[in-house]
């Protein structure tokens, strides 16, 4: 039987390139010198497509490809695929969720303790020399603390589950109360950006959370607040943040993720009390390849027959490979 041709937007990482390659007939729209022609040719014999979120898919591209029957995505967000689009057309979406928790559950914890312990600015005030002529200030402390989980998915239950070791107050806003866990559940943002002074994003982008942590927000998390955000930049409303840290609103900011990747607003570079990363939270090796297998998995099992692996909650589940007479 002919492989199935398989659409790239963007190339991926070495292994899953190689496992793609065994198992599909590969197309690369970053090589084509004409994205029309492109599409007008290969369009109509596209029945998978893998990609990530750096690679939007919106649902023109989707009516470019009749026959697509899945989308594979490396990132357990999806909030750059149209999955409301690609559901109206039976078409499968599946995501890397579980295989990326504790690793960016790890790295929100070592941002906020960078950012309350200032560990990223210490390092840099060391090299410059500085130290034989002043001791480092002392710096704002994590003890006493009470932080606010915004999303208590997947992610953020592992951000607790880490932060429990650290004897503070948890608490969490989401759309529903989670009857199996104890921490205190606020049913509005705003509320519980009143109760705490650490406020941990973890709820996924889209149109339902942009812009969710305004100035409202910041103001109400107080002069002692710190913002880690592991998400997505578009939760926040970032000039109101950038105001809030120069205004000393709130005390500091640790941010993974920024709102036009991977351009960040000169702003940020500014400010003393902000630690920036190029947005590396699920990103070690160990990590991401966990991640890429899980894409060529949900690839491979929807071909044979046996469904996807991960779907999305909106995907139409239950579909199964026409490949499998389904
Ligand atoms: C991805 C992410 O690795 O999983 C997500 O949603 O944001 C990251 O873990 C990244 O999008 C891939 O480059």
């Amino acid at each position: 039987m002919q492989p199935a041709d398989l659409l790239l937007l963007k190339p991926m990482q070495r292994s899953v390139m190689d496992a793609l390659a065994a198992a599909f007939t590969l197309h690369r729209a970053d090589t084509a010198p004409d994205l029309d022609a492109f599409y007008r040719e290969i369009g109509p014999r596209i029945r998978a497509m893998a990609t990530g979120a750096q690679a939007p898919v919106d649902r023109a591209l989707i009516e470019r490809l009749p026959h697509l029957e899945i989308v594979a995505s490396f990132g357990v967000g999806y909030d750059t695929i149209d999955v409301t689009a690609a559901a109206e057309r039976g078409v499968v979406v599946t995501n890397t969720p579980d295989v990326l928790s504790d690793e960016v559950a790890d790295l929100a914890l070592g941002l906020l303790l960078a950012t309350i312990r200032e560990i990223p600015q210490a390092d840099r005030y060391l090299r410059a020399g500085h130290w034989p002529t002043r001791t480092y200030p002392l710096t704002a402390t994590l003890r006493g603390r009470h932080v606010g989980i915004l999303g208590l998915g997947r992610i953020g239950r592992a951000i607790a589950h880490r932060l429990e070791g650290f004897g503070v107050t948890l608490s969490y806003h989401g759309r529903r109360r989670q009857e199996d866990v104890a921490y205190g559940f606020h049913p509005t943002l705003l509320e519980m950006a009143q109760a705490v002074d650490v406020l941990m994003i973890v709820a996924p982008g889209g149109p339902e959370t942009n812009g969710i942590v305004n100035a409202e927000i910041l103001q109400a998390l107080g002069p002692e607040g710190i913002v880690v955000n592991v998400a997505r930049g578009s939760l926040i409303d970032e000039p109101a943040l950038i105001e809030a840290l120069r205004s000393g609103t709130i005390h500091g900011a640790g941010l993974d993720v920024f709102a036009t990747e991977p351009r960040v607003p000169e702003a940020f570079l500014g400010l003393d009390r902000v630690v920036l990363l190029p947005h590396v939270g699920s990103g070690s090796v160990h990590t991401r390849e966990a991640m890429g297998r899980l894409v060529v998995d949900n690839l491979l099992s929807w071909f044979s027959g046996q469904g996807p692996l991960t779907p999305v909650p909106e995907t139409p589940v239950g579909g199964h490979s026409a490949e499998a007479g389904r």
